[in-house]
């Protein structure tokens, strides 16, 4: 199981991920993706899942038309953890994959 990121690490997110938001609340870092279409938004939703099922660690999400928002946090962990970045950093990547 992966453990919580230490203060510092959470004070980096908003460097390694700006788009990102962090919630205090949930803690978790949430962001919205805007495609062209319903089918760019629906391919990447594919893609994400296939990385999700091999790291097993999977998003909290919705899809309207164009639209994904995106959830991460770590529930085993009870906080974020280096999974929730490392997802995030997927989705980044993935998208620039996608017409928006
Ligand atoms: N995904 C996320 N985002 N957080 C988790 O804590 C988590 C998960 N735990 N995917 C995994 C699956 C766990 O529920 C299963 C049983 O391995």
């Amino acid at each position: 199981m992966s453990t919580k990121l230490s203060p510092s690490e959470r004070n980096s997110i908003a460097q390694k991920l700006p788009d990102w938001s962090l919630s205090e609340n949930t803690d978790a870092i949430s962001k919205r993706y805007s495609f062209k279409t319903f089918p760019e938004a629906f391919a990447f939703m594919t893609h994400i899942a296939l990385h999700a099922e091999a790291m097993d660690h999977h998003p909290d999400w919705s899809n309207c038309y164009n639209k994904v928002d995106i959830k991460l946090t770590t529930h085993d962990a009870g906080g974020l953890t280096q999974k929730d970045m490392t997802l995030a950093q997927i989705c980044d990547d993935a998208a620039e994959q996608y017409a928006r």
